[in-house]
């Protein structure tokens, strides 16, 4: 039922950085559909279709009310002849033929569960499944060369496959705040990602860190890193250093999701807390107190105080948000944005901010909190 919801007066913008999304909305059963279609087409490396599905399904989830019939479509933006039969065929028949037998294909759960090892993207995933490989056993089974990442993902599999709750990230935070504020007093940490959208769960933990005076962050990373490695809580980190040079960075370059912080990716072994007993209270008999510990995904991302309100911008996502709000400012306002900087190649000059309202207020854009950027 529409409650007090005309659907023909419902204005979708096109562009997600447009919209307020919610994280929990009214067509999951449309959207997780559409999102199988977008997973496919990312296997096959089209990136295109890939995107053009993950787009219908955001734009339902950006909707007030729960679609009954293709009517209620008619007006809005993104949706596809594909995506609109897929939506027509699970609003007449509850299921979509093509989407399930997707989901339950051979090929599809090999490329989930081989994209799904930390390390392993589309590529490597598709070469090792046209050689018969479907599952990280199989890896191990035949002797697979593995990178360290790989050997890594092949190892924590199963717990990096368990999606990290809200509680394991605070703890997970305490940690990093502890380390961070041992080797550099005044610095400063934020959580980022898909819990400051307010996720209740997610794959990862996401931080980034930064110091009010400018160059104290310089290098912070291998520090923060000894001290934690000196406590035995990692079980593995990736360090790269800092490689932004505004000159030769930003205007021109084509929009790059991938920033050029101080960053690690890392995991961590985060040790035995209340979760990890049982409903009952009694911790699992086979693991005493002292050894029981997770395998937890955790990115660190360093900004220098000048870039921080970009930063954080651009690591709370979503990913179709931030690809929108980049294609917004640059189709429509002829600027370039990145985790960085906003350059405007009109005026030719860097447009500074402090916080994220002004980087709204500067592309023109309403400002859309953290919570409401779940596209
Ligand atoms: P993710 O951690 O990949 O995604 P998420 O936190 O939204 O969801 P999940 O619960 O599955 O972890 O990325 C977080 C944000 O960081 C995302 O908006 C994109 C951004 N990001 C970059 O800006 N650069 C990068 O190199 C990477 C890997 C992510
Ligand atoms: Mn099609
Ligand atoms: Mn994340
Ligand atoms: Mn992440």
């Amino acid at each position: 039922p529409k409650q007090n919801v005309n659907v023909n007066t419902i204005q979708m913008k096109s562009y997600a950085c447009q919209r307020r999304t919610p994280l929990k909305h009214h067509n999951s059963h449309l959207t997780e559909a559409l999102e199988v279609l977008s997973e496919n087409a990312a296997y096959g490396e089209n990136e295109g279709r890939s995107v053009a599905f993950r787009r219908a399904a955001s734009v339902l989830k950006a909707l007030p009310y729960r679609v009954q019939t293709m009517d209620e479509l008619k007006c809005l933006p993104c949706l596809g002849d594909h995506s609109q039969r897929v939506i027509k065929e699970i609003l007449e028949d509850g299921t979509s033929r093509e989407v399930e037998s997707m989901r339950q294909s051979e090929q599809f759960q090999a490329m989930k569960a081989l994209t799904g090892i930390f390390g392993v993207g589309v590529r490597t995933a598709d070469r090792w499944f046209r050689e018969g490989l479907r599952s990280p056993s199989d890896l191990i089974r035949t002797g697979q060369q593995l990178n360290r990442e790989q050997q890594a993902g092949v190892l924590y599999y199963d717990e990096l496959n368990k999606p990290v709750t809200k509680h394991e990230a605070d703890l997970i935070g305490d940690i990093v705040k502890e380390a961070v504020s041992a080797v550099l007093p005044g610095a400063e940490i934020q959580l980022m990602g898909g819990f400051r959208r307010g996720k209740e769960l997610g794959h990862d933990v996401d931080f980034l860190i930064t110091h009010p005076e400018e160059g104290k962050e310089e290098e912070l990373m291998p520090k923060i890193i000894s001290w934690l490695e000196e406590r035995d809580l990692l079980l593995y980190q990736k360090t790269t250093r800092n490689s932004y040079l505004e000159k030769k960075d930003a205007p021109g370059r084509p929009p790059n999701n991938m920033d050029r912080f101080e960053r690690c990716f890392s995991i961590f072994k985060l040790q035995g807390h209340a979760e990890t007993t049982g409903s009952d209270g009694v911790r699992p008999s086979n693991q005493s107190e002292a050894s029981y510990w997770r395998a937890v995904r955790v990115d660190l991302v360093v900004s220098p105080y000048s870039q921080f309100a970009f930063a954080t911008l651009g690591w709370t996502g979503s990913k179709l948000f931030e690809r929108d709000l980049r294609r917004w400012a640059g189709q429509e306002k002829h600027m370039s944005l990145s985790s960085h900087a906003l350059y405007d190649s009109v005026q030719r000059c860097y447009v500074r901010a402090q916080s994220e309202e002004e980087i709204f207020e500067y592309l023109g854009l309403e400002f859309i909190p953290p919570c409401e950027r779940n596209a």
